[in-house]
């Protein structure tokens, strides 16, 4: 089999973000723009002999993305590929069949929770042995490598079917079409009591509903397979299952803006417990009738009952983290049950060093990420289970009372208080704005000039005086990497606090993100340890427009959308 060179310039640009590299279907459609990325990375790595894992959302531009990799991977030497049936697999997925067959790595095409289509989205991310996003000094390599590339390798070689499951020898490789969902459902029934699921949902047909919205994303038949086959819910507890290029030209992003099907369909019908997944299926919401869980809530509740899963009631929990900008709720369950816990840089990535040096076993992103050391992704569907679990192990202790979500979220509140947390983002703003915005807080990082001032909201009177303002670095406790520039945080005196940040994961302009919490103790009473979020964050996010300068330097009024 002929190597071919194929000369090739250098583009702009390629340099991953939070979670690969993101960018409009078009950007990856001109020519070899693709080919020179998948060449990177294998210039950043030793492919020679390899076993690589292949798989995705299935969006738009994946299925000629497969060959793509398929052809230049040959001809790096990679020996054999494992690729999901028509290019699909969902992320967590992925990360499992790395871990499981001992891959070297893997190549995810998505760009997850963004749209699709020939005008929306595409993304490559590769993903190292230990099934996690490669670490920054990977990433880094891969964009210097694609700053001087002067050619890629190729094979020519037919298409390879990727409807056809089977193996199939491939020039000098194998190429090993694989089921996309029997691995998945054989790893969460390792971790969770599904036999208590199935009994607690099937003796409460009617009082408690069980609702999952696919958002037309990779997790729909992993869905129906948990659901429908396992659980044996009828066919329509689950919704928009079916996989489509374009995710039915919707956002498939499990939020309360975007998710809307299923909070529709969930309020409709009074649904008690319902939940979404995002393109990829990292992600997740959970969201019944009158009951949203805030993912920094979701893990903290997840880790306080962590024992009640057969997973940890095994293993133990040996950790717990959350990413900076995430509400410090679970670091309050930490303290309570004694593990050690992290904060971490936004993005899964810097969570992988601690799970395999057995530091860690749950953790969550604010961003409705939510997971465990049993891979090394965040996995939208294996935190709806563990709700499912939880609130199996909680009602078969209470006879008397069906118990849904909120009963859980107030018992919670009520032992370790509530941290009242939302997430405003300000979306393709103009560049030259956000790092205004970043300057401006920088400066009076360097000059004290705000610390020790006081901000009184005029809508509620309250008032909150600036303890600190700092620029989060972090220093890996394993490989002491250190990464910097990670937001700045405006601390208060009544230990509420305000973030803010660039996205590393959009494809055009500048997306500036604004997170904001406050504390209340459980001795606070119901009334206000209950009260909506948007009221409870109300006083401290007018003052953190107005400290931030936010407005003026956006040029905008509103923000694109509010968690
Ligand atoms: C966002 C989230 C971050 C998450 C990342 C990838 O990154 O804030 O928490 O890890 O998306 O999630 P950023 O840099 O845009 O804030 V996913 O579901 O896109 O793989
Ligand atoms: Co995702």
């Amino acid at each position: 089999h002929t190597v071919h060179e194929v000369p090739t310039k250098p583009y702009e640009g390629q340099k991953p973000g939070t979670s690969g590299l993101r960018k409009r279907v078009k950007v990856f459609q001109q020519e070899h723009y693709t080919e020179n990325f998948i060449q990177s990375i294998f210039d950043s790595i030793e492919p020679q002999g390899a076993t690589l894992v292949i798989g995705g959302d299935g969006r738009f531009f994946s299925p000629e993305t497969v060959q793509t990799i398929l052809k230049i991977g040959s001809a790096n030497g990679v020996a054999k590929f494992i690729v999901g049936k028509d290019s699909i697999l969902s992320t967590p997925a992925v990360s499992n069949i790395i871990r499981k067959y001992k891959a070297y790595g893997g190549i995810l095409l998505t760009a997850s929770h963004n749209p699709g289509g020939p005008d929306k989205d595409f993304g490559i991310k590769y993903n190292v042995s230990n099934g996690g996003p490669a670490p920054e000094s990977v990433t880094n390599k891969i964009y210097e490598k694609t700053k001087t590339i002067k050619s890629y390798k190729t094979i020519q070689a037919p298409e390879v079917p990727l409807s056809k499951i089977g193996e199939f020898s491939y020039g000098p490789s194998k190429v090993s079409i694989i089921d996309s969902v029997a691995d998945y459902v054989e790893l969460l029934e390792s971790i969770f009591d599904f036999p208590l699921i199935k009994s607690f949902l099937s003796s409460h047909a009617h009082e408690f509903r069980v609702l999952f919205d696919g958002l037309h994303g990779v997790t729909g038949p992993y869905a129906q397979a948990l659901f429908v086959d396992v659980l044996g819910l009828p066919p329509a507890s689950v919704q928009n299952c079916v996989p489509l290029p374009d995710f039915g030209g919707g956002h498939p992003d499990p939020n309360l803006t975007y998710a809307h099907t299923l909070v529709d369909a969930v309020e409709a019908r009074g649904i008690e417990f319902g939940a979404a997944s995002d393109g990829d299926g990292d992600r997740n919401m959970i969201y019944g009738k009158g009951a949203f869980v805030t993912p920094s809530d979701s893990v903290a509740i997840i880790a306080h009952w962590a024992e009640s899963i057969p997973y940890f009631k095994k293993g133990g929990v040996k950790g717990l983290a959350r990413s900076m900008p995430t509400s410090k709720a679970i670091d309050l369950v930490a303290q309570k049950k004694g593990f050690e816990y992290f904060e971490v840089p936004t993005g899964w990535k810097f969570f992988g060093n601690l799970m395999d040096a057995g530091r860690l076993s749950i953790c969550g992103e604010e961003s409705f990420g939510t997971g465990s050391d049993h891979i090394r992704e965040k996995d939208g569907l294996w935190a709806v289970i563990a709700w499912l679990n939880i609130l199996a192990a909680a009602n078969a202790a209470s006879p008397n009372k069906l118990l849904g979500i909120n009963d859980l979220l107030y018992a919670h509140y009520a032992i370790y208080g509530r941290s009242f947390f939302s997430r405003y983002d300000y979306e393709e703003v103009p560049a030259a704005g956000a790092a205004a915005l970043v300057a401006h807080l920088n400066a009076a990082l360097a000059s004290g000039s705000l610390t020790g001032t006081t901000h009184t909201s005029a809508a509620t009177g309250t008032a909150f005086t600036v303890a600190d303002i700092y620029d989060f670095a972090y220093t890996d406790p394993i490989d002491k990497s250190v990464s910097k520039n990670q937001g700045q945080v405006v601390t208060f005196a009544d230990g509420s606090r305000v973030v803010f940040r660039l996205s590393g994961t959009g494809s055009e302009g500048a997306t500036v993100r604004m997170y904001v919490e406050r504390y209340v103790a459980p001795d606070a009473g119901d009334a206000e340890l209950r009260r909506p979020a948007a009221d409870g964050l109300k006083g401290l996010i007018e003052v953190a427009l107005e400290l931030s300068k936010l407005k003026e330097f956006l040029g905008v009024d509103t923000p694109t959308v509010i968690t």
